[in-house]
């Protein structure tokens, strides 16, 4: 079990102390894997060189991410065992916002693991979550990311994958789907991948996304669509790459 710390809020790393928490508690509560320990290492380490902010490219990328989402005929969320022990909440005011499905996908799948889940993000509000039904596989992965629902991500067209593994993101885009990809790491294979990367931190990333889904509520398709368009994933990427090498320490 994890030690019950309390942290001060005046603590300069008060932010990334209550993330490492909620990541440890996910592993109690047998909803993240142990894998998601050393991704959430990984994550930290590029959130620190990136200033631990949202940097402008990567507000463009969530404003683009919301328009896609508003133009799709069908948008899921795919939730893991890191996103289910950092955001639930706020993933679930996405998935109204937008109108998304939300489905839970592992890469270290097991049943259980699935049901708890489903159960926590339920508990934080969701009404329907898909994944357990796993009646379709993604064509062109031979690990348990491949399960899905038929109805569910095998259906979409457009699907926000926060840290993705890149064997998937790359088997979901030959599937020709609109794939919104959020990852700290620029120079991962998913964020490479994805018609839309975001470099930025999931707990900062989701609830961007859902008020830049709100502010556009009633835009039109034509103005969705010039957003969409205008959008440069390349330049988004070299910019965060940038920012990550040429980032200063306070
Ligand atoms: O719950 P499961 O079984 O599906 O497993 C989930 C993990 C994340 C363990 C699994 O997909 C995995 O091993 O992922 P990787 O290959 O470690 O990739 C995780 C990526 O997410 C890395 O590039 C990290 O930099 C990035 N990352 C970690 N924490 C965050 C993050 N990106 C955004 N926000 C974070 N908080």
């Amino acid at each position: 079990m994890s030690e019950h710390v309390e942290v001060p809020e005046s603590h300069p790393r008060y932010l990334s102390l209550l993330t490492r928490h909620r990541i440890e508690e996910g592993v109690d509560k047998g909803i993240t894997s142990r894998q998601g320990l050393i991704a959430q290492g990984r994550g930290e380490a590029f959130d620190y060189l990136l200033g631990e902010r949202t940097i402008e490219s990567a507000d463009a990328a969530e404003r683009a991410a919301a328009a896609y989402f508003l133009l799709a005929d069908h948008a899921v969320i795919s939730v893991n065992g890191n996103v289910a022990a950092l955001c639930p909440g706020e993933t679930v005011e996405l998935a109204e916002a937008t109108g998304a499905d939300i489905e839970v996908n592992l890469f270290n799948r097991t049943e259980e693991r699935i049901e708890r889940i489903a159960e926590h993000m339920r508990e934080h509000g969701a009404t329907d979550v898909k994944g357990l039904t796993a009646d379709a596989r993604i064509p062109g992965i031979d690990h348990e990311r491949a399960k899905v629902d038929a109805d569910g991500i095998y259906d979409a067209d457009v699907v926000l994958v926060p840290l993705e593994d890149g064997d998937r993101a790359e088997a979901l885009s030959a599937m020709g789907k609109t794939e919104l990809v959020i990852d700290l790491n620029p120079g991962s294979r998913s964020p490479r991948t994805a018609t839309v990367p975001i470099v930025d931190n999931v707990l900062r990333a989701v609830p961007n996304i859902t008020d830049h889904a709100r502010d556009l509520a009633d835009a039109s398709d034509a103005e969705l669509r010039d957003i969409v368009e205008s959008f440069d994933r390349e330049a988004a990427l070299d910019e965060a790459e940038s920012a990550i090498r040429n980032g200063k320490f306070d």
